[in-house]
């Protein structure tokens, strides 16, 4: 999508740290990190929301999930880390093109606000 800002993002219109690429996906630090590690995976597939996740896109997101856990390990996150996809208004959702943050590096508190 022209005006989505991740869609920018992967097409390298907007510059971002990236740290990871495939054919079905991207993961780059996010601008405003909430932990010592915090980057997001998004697929390059513009989908605005967990709420749009067809039946045919589930292999998909578990591949983000894969490439999650992947991603960590190399970034040392062996005392582990927390995966967060904010859905919508209520869920806290900015950026309307569906994505994973994963925060690490700090001990992940609970409840979230
Ligand atoms: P969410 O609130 O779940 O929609 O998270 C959107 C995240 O995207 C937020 O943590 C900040 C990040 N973000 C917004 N704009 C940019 C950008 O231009 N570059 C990068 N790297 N991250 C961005």
């Amino acid at each position: 999508m022209s005006d989505c800002l991740f869609c920018k993002i992967i097409n390298g219109e907007i510059p971002s740290t990236l740290i990871y690429e495939d054919e079905k996906v991207i993961a780059f630090k996010d601008i405003s990190p909430q932990s010592p590690v915090h980057f997001l995976v998004i697929p390059k597939e513009h989908i605005e929301s967990a709420d749009f996740i067809d039946k045919n896109k589930v292999p998909l997101i578990g591949h983000i999930f894969y490439v999650a856990s992947k991603i960590a390990k190399e970034q040392g996150l062996e005392c582990g880390y927390r995966v967060v996809n904010n859905c919508g208004n209520h869920g806290g959702q900015t950026v309307n093109h569906i994505h994973f943050h994963v925060l690490g590096g700090r001990q992940m508190m609970w409840p979230p606000g």
